[in-house]
């Protein structure tokens, strides 16, 4: 069956270069044009750097931590000439995202819990069934609950990934109070010894204090049906909203103690730099990284494949 195929299998650093092909033009191409065969690193240079590192969203304080150590670098004269900066890039880069442990760890309880929030269509419901799939082809019970009852389509749309990955749907009518149906959710999953419960949420602007209360009590509801629940708490950003990102993961992150970030589209954007900003600024892990539409495009951050598909495309 298509669905089964075993999860983010085919060649995924090819597949992952593609999708970030418009970030890395964007940062790479700029960087380059930037240093363009210059060997010393000067103010000058290091402004235009600071320039083209901006605009990629990597935000005003990752920016300057990067350019210290770059200025560091050049007094010692450890770095000169476009390649050892642009390796001295990627290495500072690289140390940021390792700061902090991307996996998910389900195992740590059963069942285990995952709530899924974020702003309107950023990709929260199709993350959902992706993760679904991968969930169910690891041989996990997952169970999905249909959060979001505040859109009608909404409900639809995760039934067909429910049945695209083999797991159950607990579902309400439209309009119904989303907390109650995710409380049906986590009865299910105790009832049917499932692993796995997710659940999805309406999209919502994290400005609109009502809605974020919302999701404050959807939460409290999770933990009265299963202590200890939601062990996951995932906030999905979509990359190509840029340096909103950042305000949205503060307020998400205030709001309910984001445990984990998944970054999606990045496919379509030259803004892929966000996700550096979001990991030192806020101290939260990206998880998931979307690169498509597709069931295997979902992929587990890795730091490193992350950071090579930045600075290398052609290989
Ligand atoms: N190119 C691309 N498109 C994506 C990705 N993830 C999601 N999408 C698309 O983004 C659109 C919105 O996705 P949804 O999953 O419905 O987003 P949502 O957050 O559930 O939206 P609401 O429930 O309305 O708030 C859909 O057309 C998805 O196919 C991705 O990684 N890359
Ligand atoms: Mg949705």
């Amino acid at each position: 069956m298509i669905f089964k195929k075993k999860w983010g299998e085919k060649k995924p650093l090819r597949r992952l270069k593609e999708g970030l092909a418009k970030t890395r033009a964007n940062f790479i191409g700029g960087i380059e044009k930037v240093i363009g065969g210059r060997r010393k690193i000067d103010e000058e240079l290091l402004e235009e750097l600071e320039e083209i590192l901006i605009s990629a969203d990597l935000g005003i304080h990752t920016v300057y931590e990067i350019l210290d150590g770059l200025r560091e670098g050049a007094k010692r004269d450890k770095i000169r000439g476009e390649t050892e900066i642009k390796n001295y890039l990627k290495k500072s880069i690289l140390e940021i995202l390792n700061r902090l442990d991307p996996e998910l760890n389900t195992e740590i309880s059963s069942p285990f819990v995952i709530l899924v929030v974020g702003v309107n269509g950023s990709g929260k419901t199709t993350t959902i069934g992706k993760l679904a799939v991968k969930f169910v082809n690891e041989n996990k019970k997952v169970i999905i609950a249909a959060g979001d009852t505040f859109r009608a389509a909404a409900i639809e749309q995760l039934e067909i990934w429910g049945k695209r990955a083999g797991a159950d749907v607990i579902k309400s009518k439209s309009g119904a109070d989303p907390s109650a149906v995710i409380f049906d959710g986590i009865q299910a999953v105790k009832a049917r010894k499932s692993d796995i419960l997710i659940a999805d949420t309406a999209g919502r602007l994290h400005t609109k204090t009502n809605l974020m209360e919302e999701l404050k009590k959807i939460k409290r509801v999770m933990n009265k049906g299963l202590p200890g629940a939601p062990h996951e708490v995932m906030l999905v950003l979509d990359a190509t909203t840029g340096q909103n990102g950042t305000s949205q993961a503060e307020i998400f992150n205030e709001t309910l103690s984001v445990t984990g970030l998944v970054l999606t589209k990045l496919d379509g954007t030259a803004k892929g730099g966000g996700i550096i900003n979001i990991v030192k600024e806020l101290g939260i892990p990206v998880r998931y990284i979307g690169i498509g539409e597709d069931i295997d495009d979902l992929r587990e951050f890795n730091a490193a494949q992350f950071v090579d598909a930045l600075f290398e495309g052609d290989n």
